[in-house]
C-alpha cells in the first residue's frame, strides 16, 4: 500500500507515533494484546502506508543511536513507505517504521540531532525511540520485520528479533548473521581486504537509494535532502582529508543533495559540529552519562567470555578524567554493563583531528596483553604510544578499594592511556581488532 500522495516527511512521522499511541491506549483499556484494528489505526495506518493487519517493518539503526543511524532509518522508513513497489512483497504490506534505537530518556544526549531535526522544522519528540514500541507483541504475533541500517548485527538486546531480519543497508565489516539477507537486500558497503568503509555515513547509501527512484526528483524533498546532507557532512568531517572518513561516493551525494536542500552544507555543517563537539556539554557530563551516549557493547565471535565495552567520547582523557565521580562512574558502568573490559575511544575535532584511548579492567594479565597487542606495531596500524604520566595519575585514581556511601565496595582497577597516532581508524576499525585480540587471548 502507497502512501498518500504529497505527505510530509512531518505528518509521515505523526501517523507513525500515533499508531503506537493509540494502540498503548487501546491495548491498556482492554487488556488486548494483540495490535488493534480500531478506525482510528486505521486512519494513522494509511498515513504511514501500512495495511489494516498489524504487520509492521521497522527500519531501525545501531545501538549507538548516533546521528547515522537515526536518519538513515527515518530516511529509509520513509523513502519505503513512499515508494514501495511489487519488487518488496513482505514489507509492501506493513506500516514502515522508523525506530531510533536509544531510550525516549537517553534521546536528548543527541543533540547535533536536534539542530538538525529543527532547521527542517521537526524535534526530537517528533521521533519514535525503541522503549516505545511493544516490539516483542508484534514479534509474537509473527508480524515483525526489521531492516537495519548502519549495522549488520542485532544489539544483544534485541537479537531475539534475528529472524525478522529481511534487509540491510550499512557500512561497517560484514559479521556474516542473517544469511538469508543477500543480494541487493545485503547492501553492506565496507572493503573486508583494506578494511575500510566505502562510504564515510550509511546516509551517503540511502541517498544513492533515492537517486536510482526513477521519479528520484519528486521523492527527494528538499527535508529528506537536507537530513541526509547534514549527516554525511557531519560524518566525514564536511569531507576533510585529514579525517580521511569520506570518499567519493559521500562526495557525489553531497553535491547533488546540495543542489536540492535550501540549506548550505559548509553552515549546516559548522552548527551541527558544533553542537556535538561542544566543551561544555561534555564538561558538564557525568561519567555514566559521558559513557552511555556512543556506547557499543561487543561479544567475542565464540562469546566464550564476558564481553567487552567500547564508549566514544568527544573530549580529551585528560578532561574525561577531570571528572569527579570518575571511579565510581566506571565501576558502576561497568558493573551495569557487567564487562570484563572497557575501551574509551576519545575524538576531537580541533585544533586538528586526535584520537586516545583508555583502557580500563580489573584483570592485571589481561592488560598486559592489551599493552603488549596495541604498541606492537605488525599486528595492526593503529600506531599506539602508551601515555606513561597520564596512565599512572589513572592508575592512582582506580587503584585503592574504597567503600561508597551506601557500603558498596568498588573493587581495584587498572588502565592504559594510549595516543592513537593513526587518528583516522575509528571505532570502525578498531573494534573489530580488539575484538580478534580478546578472543584470541579468551581462548
Ligand atoms: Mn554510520
Amino acid at each position: 500500500m502507497k502512501l498518500q500522495n504529497g505527505l510530509n516527511l512531518k505528518s509521515y512521522l505523526r501517523g507513525v507515533k500515533d499508531i503506537f499511541l493509540l494502540d498503548t491506549i487501546v491495548s491498556s483499556g482492554s487488556g488486548d494484546v494483540r495490535l488493534t484494528t480500531t478506525s482510528d489505526i486505521t486512519g494513522s495506518m494509511s498515513k504511514v502506508g501500512g495495511s489494516y493487519d498489524g504487520k509492521v517493518t521497522a527500519v531501525i539503526g545501531n545501538e549507538a543511536s548516533d546521528v547515522d543511524s537515526i536518519v538513515s532509518s527515518i530516511c529509509y522508513a520513509y523513502l519505503k513507505a513512499h515508494y514501495n513497489n511489487n519488487t518488496m512483497s513482505d514489507a509492501a504490506a506493513s506500516a514502515i517504521i522508523p525506530i531510533a534505537s536509544i531510550s525516549r530518556s537517553n534521546l536528548h544526549f543527541r543533540r547535533e540531532l536536534d539542530v538538525l531535526l529543527k532547521t527542517i522544522d521537526l524535534e526530537l519528540n517528533d521521533l519514535l525511540c525503541v522503549d516505545e514500541v511493544p516490539l516483542s507483541r508484534i514479534h509474537d504475533n509473527n508480524k515483525l520485520s526489521l531492516i537495519l541500517t548502519d549495522h549488520n548485527k542485532l544489539s544483544s538486546e534485541l537479537s531475539p528479533f534475528s529472524s525478522c531480519v529481511i534487509e540491510i543497508v550499512d557500512h561497517h565489516v560484514d559479521s556474516n548473521k542473517y544469511s538469508w539477507v543477500t543480494g541487493m537486500l545485503r547492501d553492506i558497503a565496507f572493503d573486508s581486504i583494506t578494511s575500510k568503509a566505502l562510504v564515510g555515513s550509511t546516509c551517503t547509501l540511502i541517498a544513492e537509494k533515492y537517486f536510482q527512484l526513477n521519479n528520484c526528483d519528486s521523492a527527494l524533498s528538499a527535508e529528506i535532502a537536507t537530513l541526509l546532507m547534514g549527516v554525511i557532512s557531519l560524518d566525514t568531517i564536511n569531507m576533510d582529508p585529514q579525517a580521511g572518513i569520506g570518499t567519493s561516493r559521500d562526495s557525489s551525494a553531497l553535491s547533488r543533495l546540495q543542489s536540492i536542500s535550501p540549506h548550505d552544507q559548509h553552515h549546516l555543517f559548522e552548527s551541527l559540529r558544533d553542537a556535538k563537539w561542544d566543551p561544555i556539554f561534555w564538561r558538564d557530563l557525568s561519567v555514566m552519562d559521558s559513557l552511555i551516549i556512543d556506547y557499543k557493547l561487543f561479544t567475542t565471535p565464540s562469546a566464550s567470555s564476558k564481553p567487552i565495552g567500547m564508549s566514544s567520547i568527544l573530549q580529551t582523557i585528560t578532561d574525561f578524567t577531570t571528572k569527579s565521580d570518575l571511579r565510581l562512574g566506571i565501576a558502576q558502568f561497568m558493573k551495569e554493563q557487567s564487562l570484563s573490559m572497557l575501551v574509551v575511544m576519545s575524538c576531537i575535532q580541533t585544533p586538528a583531528p586526535r584520537r586516545e584511548l583508555l583502557v580500563i579492567t580489573d584483570n592485571d594479565q589481561l592488560l598486559g596483553a592489551v599493552d603488549k597487542f596495541l604498541m606492537n606495531t605488525s599486528s595492526h596500524n593503529l600506531d599506539c604510544v602508551l601515555q606513561e604520566p597520564l596512565t599512572s595519575r589513572m592508575q592512582q585514581v582506580l587503584k585503592a578499594t574504597n567503600q561508597v556511601p551506601g557500603g558498596t565496595v568498588i573493587e581495584p582497577m587498572l588502565c592504559s592511556i594510549y595516543t592513537q597516532g593513526n587518528s583516522k581508524a575509528s571505532r570502525k576499525q578498531v573494534a573489530p581488532l580488539m575484538l580478534a585480540f580478546y578472543d584470541s587471548y579468551s581462548k
